[in-house]
């Protein structure tokens, strides 16, 4: 009797509207962040010119941030905290507060930093490697973004605090285990980029300091970078865990399973920023070693993910008579925006990680590193299984927080938006990985490099990227009619909020699973482990260090 929760629950008004605001600036940022990515795509194309003297690396930044941690972290905050006031109760007024001063803190922060970006004295990309160096205000307003989502994070944590101090003895909701388990890995994630950011590049912006450690900073960077991709990867995780079973009519198949996983990722994910960084001089190759057996550690959560995702399907076409081995694939709910949307960002999955593995592995990293390989891979895990999986979450999840209908003409809309997608991506991903193969760079402009035939050789796929790019902001545009419609439009009436429950109702999850003291740990001295020596290394020997650069 783990998660059960009366369907009749609704997430409380108060607290719908912070997510909803949450909702508005994540998609606005996809709105000009997409417009900005088809730009780029046209600009690559090597037929199409920006004009006004706009430089392809503001835009590229603009698309970048906006996408990558704007979009991403207001998404993840609106959902998460709804999804903790749906399953463990609604927030208290402190909580409540703590949503609201956290939404303010990311969207003044967003504002600073988009300021910047846009007046062209941040053109630093989404990374913001040193030596390039931008305006101090952007490196300000991001630190507010990071600070806002502690804030909103404790609103969750105080919560789920609360449900326990109620149910001493009980596991928590699942959603609420995993909202947290994501919430406390990115607290531990984001003191890297905050130590770079307050110690080296904000004093070095403002000119209080005249030199930076590119090393340092960069390590920095990839402690937090990536665990990054995880802090969007566990909500979509989330869904294919505890609302696609329920939407389907099947079953979660083990609670417990689905804990372990994001235990495993909160133990993990942080460990292994090297993989970032194997080409990288200056580090050992023997701990850039460990970090990638780490790497290595952390895809078995997501294969056991896989793995139950693949028996919730089989059990559920079982039960309505399917047979054989892929027997169950024809009795899913394909008329389902819920269902049809986020499993095409499941497939492209497999293909995602599989590239990821590619990337992990040493001597394969030095044929794809800074190719445009790299940018196919991250476009099919962020931009189309997490992206996806936000956007069939947000076909359910807006209409319950404003009190709307899901209507069956806005459903197709939905579904042919997610087709469209599917579509523009494999386009463009597609020739992205192919052009990496043939040495084709990311992160830049148009250039023939001087006719050589190398470079040539890389034009059709720039130009199939475009074709790609171009199907992909069709496809943004018809989520921003779906969105607007369910926000302000869709007829009044109730849309459930739908979380699943184990096949087994008498599984309870080990009592364990819960002691943050004994995980946290665990984080702490494999963090510790694979950080401290190659770190220690990296100051002594550490070169004067670099002034700032505008390349722009
Ligand atoms: Fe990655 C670079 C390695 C996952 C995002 N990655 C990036 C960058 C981004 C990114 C943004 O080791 C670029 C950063 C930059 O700007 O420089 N990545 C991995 C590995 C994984 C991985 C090992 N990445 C992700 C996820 C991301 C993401 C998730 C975002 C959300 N990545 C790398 C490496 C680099 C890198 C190197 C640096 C490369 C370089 O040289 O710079 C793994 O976590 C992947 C594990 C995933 C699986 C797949 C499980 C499949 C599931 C789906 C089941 C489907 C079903 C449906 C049930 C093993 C769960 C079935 C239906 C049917 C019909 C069949
Ligand atoms: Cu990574």
């Amino acid at each position: 009797m783990i998660n059960s929760v009366s369907a009749k629950v609704k997430v409380d008004p108060k607290d719908a509207k912070v997510s909803m605001a949450h909702f508005y600036v994540a998609f606005i940022a996809l709105a000009l962040g997409g417009l900005m990515g088809l730009l780029q795509v046209l600009v690559r194309s090597g037929k199409f010119e920006l004009p006004l003297g706009i430089g392809y690396y503001e835009i590229l930044t603009t698309h970048g941030v906006l996408m990558g941690l704007i979009l991403t972290t207001f998404f993840i905050m609106g959902f998460q905290y709804a999804a903790v006031s749906k399953t463990a109760g609604t927030h208290s007024n402190a909580a409540r507060r703590a949503g609201w001063i956290g939404f303010w803190l990311m969207t003044i922060g967003t504002l600073m930093a988009a300021a910047m970006i846009l007046t062209n004295k941040a053109s630093v990309l989404y990374t913001f490697y040193a030596p390039l160096q931008a305006h101090w205000i952007f490196y300000l307003g991001l630190t507010l973004v990071v600070v806002g989502s502690w804030v909103d994070g404790a609103a969750q944590i105080m919560t789920y605090a609360k449900w326990r101090k109620n149910n001493p003895g009980k596991p928590s909701p699942l959603l609420t285990f995993m909202a947290v388990i994501n919430t406390v890995m990115w607290i531990v994630a984001t003191l890297g980029v905050a130590s770079t950011v307050l110690f080296q590049l904000l004093p070095w912006s403002l000119g209080l300091v005249d030199r930076v450690d590119v090393l340092v900073s960069r390590t920095l960077f990839w402690y937090f970078g990536h665990p990054l991709v995880y802090f969007w990867l566990l909500p979509a995780y989330m869904a294919w865990y505890v609302v696609i079973p329920k939407v389907i009519g099947g079953k979660i198949f083990s609670d417990s399973l689905a804990r372990l996983t994001f235990i495993l990722f909160l133990l993990f994910s942080v460990p292994v920023g090297f993989h970032h960084q194997l080409m990288e001089p200056g580090i050992d190759p023997a701990w850039k070693f460990i970090q990638v057996i780490l790497t290595f550690m952390v895809v078995i959560p997501s294969l056991m993910t896989a793995f139950s995702l693949f028996a919730t399907f089989e059990r559920y076409g079982r039960s309505k008579g399917a047979k054989g081995l892929f027997g169950w694939f024809k009795v899913l709910p394909w008329n389902d925006a819920r269902f049809t949307v986020p499993f095409i960002g499941m497939v492209a999955f497999i293909p995602a990680g599989a590239g990821g593995i590619v990337n992990a592995s040493n001597q394969m990293d030095q044929v794809v590193h800074n190719t445009i390989w790299v940018t196919g891979h991250f476009h099919l895990t962020v931009a189309t299984a997490v992206l996806l999986t936000f956007l069939g979450v947000s076909y359910w999840l807006v209409p319950h927080l404003t009190g709307r209908k899901l209507t069956k003409s806005m459903n197709k809309l939905a579904i042919i938006q997610g087709w469209v997608w599917f579509i523009g991506m494999t386009f463009m991903s597609v020739a992205m990985h192919l052009e990496g193969l043939l040495g084709g760079p990311r992160r830049s402009s148009f250039s023939t490099y001087g006719n050589s035939q190398q470079a040539l050789d890389w034009i059709p796929y720039q130009i199939a990227q475009a074709v790609g790019g171009s199907i992909l902001f069709i496809g943004i545009i018809l989520f921003l009619i779906i969105f607007i419609n369910l926000a302000f439009f869709a007829p009044k009436g109730e849309e459930e909020f739908p979380v699943g429950e184990a096949e087994n109702l008498e599984e309870k999850a080990p009592l364990v699973f819960e002691n943050w003291k004994l995980w946290l740990g665990i984080t702490a001295v494999l963090i510790l482990f694979a950080y401290t020596v190659p770190f220690i290394d990296i100051i002594q020997n550490a070169p004067i260090g670099s002034k700032g650069f505008k390349t722009w």
